[in-house]
């Protein structure tokens, strides 16, 4: 009896313990229970979809998974993959992936849609996540929002270096009346923030949530120099979040 109280007293105690690290990983690893051998892999990017791609490297090494091709969404991944040993190829080559595992910035449930690319790499992640048969989507329960934007934090958008801020000016325009504020992305050096396309990110910071983000990524699209944004909708197959209460699964 005394082992079986000890063991309910430390049980929350562990869980209060876990970091936000641990919680990054165990979405990840559950995710990459999906994976298959002989399978093509979209491997996301950031740090909750790293511990993804370290598992994949793992499995492949114990001989638990092969035959796995990864097609990496940045050159970030793309080295860790290869460092792992992971074999990659490209979009190019293998244009339908079956599985893509990726983080996020914010998700909104039920709708399962997202913000992606405050790591700047939306531009990749969103067209393999486009190619893929299933995107499982991995987060701590911080990503959790009840609308887009409603984090506060920033909403990307990929433009062209030519006169950038002409889009930073059309954007502001856009959702002048939602109080956003448009700014261009700079680097740790003061410089605009150079994306793994070469192109420039002007991020929008939302007062409140977007109202309507279907419309909202219609009209940042169909800016001239615009290359791509960073609301997912309709994208994700399913989400998995874990908390200290436990990992939970949401499907469409
Ligand atoms: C990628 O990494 C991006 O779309 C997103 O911006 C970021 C999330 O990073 P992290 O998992 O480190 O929070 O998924």
């Amino acid at each position: 009896h005394l082992s079986a109280v000890i063991r309910a007293q430390s049980a929350p105690a562990a869980a209060a313990a876990l970091t936000q690290d641990d919680l990054k990983r165990l979405a990840a690893v559950r995710a990459v229970e999906q994976v298959q051998s002989g399978m093509v892999l979209g491997l996301g990017t950031g740090s909750t979809a790293a511990f993804a791609v370290a598992e994949i490297g793992a499995l492949l090494a114990s001989g638990k998974l092969s035959g796995i091709v990864g097609v990496p969404t940045s050159k970030r991944t793309f080295e860790q993959a290869q460092s792992l040993g992971i074999p990659l190829s490209t979009l190019d080559d293998h244009p339908r992936i079956d599985l893509a595992i990726d983080g996020a910035d914010e998700v909104v449930d039920p709708d399962l849609n997202l913000v992606k690319g405050r790591g700047g790499a939306l531009l990749r992640e969103k067209m393999v996540e486009a190619a893929s048969d299933k995107f499982i989507v991995v987060v701590d329960e911080t990503k959790l929002v009840t609308g887009l934007g409603g984090s506060g934090l920033a909403m990307p958008v990929e433009v062209v270096q030519f006169c950038w801020k002409y889009n930073q000016v059309r954007l502001q325009e856009l959702f002048n009346e939602e109080g956003c504020e448009a700014k261009l992305r700079l680097d740790e050096g003061g410089k605009p923030y150079v994306t793994d396309n070469s192109n420039y990110i002007v991020d929008i910071y939302f007062k409140t949530p977007i109202k309507d983000a279907l419309a909202a990524g219609k009209e940042i699209s169909a800016l001239e120099g615009v290359v791509e944004h960073g609301l997912f909708l309709d994208m994700a197959t399913s989400v998995i979040i874990a908390g200290t209460d436990g990992v939970s699964v949401k499907t469409k």
